[in-house]
């Protein structure tokens, strides 16, 4: 279960028998929701909500209750990805709303993004009036049915009288369980209805909350902590495979807990990063196609692969055989029962929340005295990642993404968000900074959507609005929603904006360079005429600068960081620079190339892969 995010409901609600309008409910239920901002763009088929917004927040001016502040994007995407946000940095709900039509659609990649990546938002749009759904009305759009197939559960409110339930409902239904995005899709008529006003109620969606019921209720057994133990107990190298799972779940405390309760090392995914602190003893850092080499030797000479709260992505196990190929035992906890057994068998395995999982295994491990010396692996783990640590050209006369980004960390020390678009510059930034504790680390890890950067970073920064908020972003990435810049200032949001320019799509030259023979199809910008710099300021941005020269990268950080508002700087990288490790698509961890840094422990050839494994 993702979060308690929820007020605890008032027994008799101060409200209960008012008569007042739809739009009035909707907004009463999201303030007893714990909604603390909305992320939105009006229109026609929204305009009754958006004015009871505006009465809401007039009413708290006047009697001094905290108003709940409206955010404007500049485009719908952009309130989707704040609304993501916001969630991911928090753990509490994000909220969108929009109007019907193209802002509903302009939501689509939000919401399936939010899917793929566990997260709970709740998005709200405006349908046409009941009587008009299905004649092709202007700006009616099939939201049902187009987020029917990207979100975790889609409303349609025909029936006013089941609206409060239902706008209730969808919350529980985002935070729950797997979290992940609700879509409430609300005609007009239904808003501008006027009815009373219940102050409780959910939705009878028995099934789900039957499942939910049995989640909560899945206690990992003595049975099942002794047969774990005996697995832990003939192994000599164990390791943790952590995902996103247990940042979604809540789960970190619990992973630290267990983790040095018996000495287990661990490496984490993508979206597992931040689920053990990174400057952790015990921390392997990131595996997969772009993790770093040590994590993926360790998971190669890994006999035992405790996967908490991730799946066995493509990215982590392009080819399941071969993954983990020495590991003689698998276990896998998981929230969501599809996927255990779905890319690799596993031996053990347990479905229920990660975090009550964990701390039963940990309670049991040492009530029992579970004593393993792991130092021999552990030996050997810190003399892997000695051997293959990062690297890059640091004798470079250019100006490397990994220094920049090393020089970032250096002043973030493991405590900012740092939110990032999609490509090479998300790998660099995966790879080389440190996160003390989840939901630090927000990136667009599943469907790997660029444009996130920006909005996500506004998101976080409304959530958290005294941490440093870092948006280390691509030069093609930015363009998606560069219309963001403005919304920073406009909030006067102090988000660090950090543009690594590399011309043009960089992940995307990296792989023509690597498999079509160096074919630049349509990944080069170096012609572009965008003054990235000029954007900015154009936007607002007080602090807006060009870092060109090795020399000045320390210092200019620390000037760009230390702004106390909104800050913009465009860092012209080496164009050439490539993401390093990589294992290819469809290649094992034992094709893995390093690179000319990183020191490589198999002799590699690149294999082009076949035309089955292009993706
Ligand atoms: C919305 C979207 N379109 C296309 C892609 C495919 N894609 C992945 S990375 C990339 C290039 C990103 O360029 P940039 O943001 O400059 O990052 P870099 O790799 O140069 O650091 C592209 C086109 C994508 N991930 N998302
Ligand atoms: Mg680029």
């Amino acid at each position: 279960m993702s979060d308690s995010g929820a007020k605890p409901r008032p027994v008799g609600h101060p409200l209960a028998g008012e008569k007042m309008s739809g739009a009035r409910m909707i907004m009463q239920v999201l303030a007893d929701e714990g909604v603390t901002a909305i992320f939105g763009y009006s229109g026609g088929a929204i305009l009754p909500t958006y004015d009871a917004v505006f009465l809401y927040n007039e009413e708290c001016a006047r009697t001094g209750r905290p108003q709940i502040p409206l955010i404007v994007p500049a485009n719908e995407q952009g309130a989707g990805f704040m609304a993501a946000g916001y969630a991911r940095a928090s753990g509490r709900v994000g909220l969108c709303l929009v109007t019907s039509g193209p802002g509903a659609t302009n939501t689509v990649t939000p919401v399936r993004d939010c899917m793929a990546d566990s997260i709970p938002i709740v998005v709200i749009s405006g349908q046409v009036p009941t009587p008009a759904i299905g004649t092709d009305a202007f700006q009616e759009a099939p939201v049902p049915s187009i987020m029917g197939s990207v979100a975790k559960h889609i409303f349609l409110v025909t029936d006013p009288a089941k609206l409060e339930a239902t706008v209730r409902t969808a919350f529980e239904i985002a935070r729950t369980g797997r979290p992940g995005p609700v879509v409430v899709d609300i005609p007009k008529d239904v808003q501008n209805w006027e009815g009373v006003f219940l102050g409780e109620g959910l939705l009878p969606i028995l099934g789900y909350r039957r499942r939910m019921r049995e989640l909560a209720e899945a206690s990992l057994d003595a049975a099942a902590a002794e047969r774990f133990f005996a697995m832990l107990g003939e192994s000599r190298r164990p390791l943790i495979y952590a995902g996103g799972g247990v940042i979604n779940g809540n789960a970190a405390g619990a992973l630290a807990e267990f983790t040095t309760a018996f000495n287990v090392p661990v490496v984490t995914t993508l979206m597992g990063i931040g689920a053990l602190d990174t400057t952790h003893p015990l921390a392997m850092r990131m595996l997969g196609m772009h993790g770093a080499a040590f994590a993926n030797y360790a998971v190669d000479d890994c006999d035992f692969l405790i996967a908490v709260g991730s799946r066995f992505d493509d990215r982590v196990a392009g080819v399941p055989a071969k993954f983990a190929r020495n590991a003689r035992r698998i276990a896998h906890l998981d929230v969501d029962r599809a996927e255990v057994n779905k890319v690799k068998r596993v031996h053990w395995s347990h479905v229920g929340l990660v975090g009550e999982a964990l701390r039963s295994l940990t309670a049991y491990g040492l009530k029992t005295q579970v004593r393993r010396d792991f130092s021999p692996w552990l030996a050997e783990l810190a003399e892997l990642k000695r051997v293959h640590a990062m690297n890059y050209d640091r004798a470079s006369s250019l100006i490397q993404p990994g220094y920049v980004i090393e020089e970032l960390n250096r002043h973030a020390r493991g405590a900012a968000i740092i939110t990032t678009g999609v490509g090479q510059h998300q790998m660099w930034a995966a790879q080389y900074c440190d996160f003390t504790r989840p939901r630090l680390w927000l990136t667009s890890g599943s469907m790997g959507t660029m444009g996130f950067g920006l909005p996500a970073a506004i998101g976080a920064q409304i959530a958290c609005p005294d941490r440093l908020v870092i948006d280390i972003d691509g030069d093609s990435s930015i363009r998606m929603n560069i219309g963001e810049l403005e919304t920073a200032t406009t909030y006067d949001l102090p988000v660090k904006v950090v543009v690594l320019n590399n011309f043009g799509d960089g992940m995307v030259k990296q792989w023509q360079k690597l498999f079509f023979k160096g074919r630049l199809s349509a990944s080069d910008r170096s012609l572009h005429k965008k003054d990235f710099v000029k954007a900015a300021q154009a936007d607002g941005f007080r602090y807006a600068a060009r870092l060109e020269r090795k020399e000045d990268v320390s210092r200019v950080i620390g000037e760009f960081l230390a702004f106390a508002g909104p800050a913009f700087l465009e860092v012209m990288i080496d164009p050439d620079a490539g993401v390093y490790p990589m294992v290819g698509p469809g290649q094992t961890y034992e094709d893995m190339i390093t690179g000319d840094f990183i020191a490589s422990r198999h002799k590699v050839n690149i294999k082009p892969p076949g035309p089955s494994e292009m993706f």
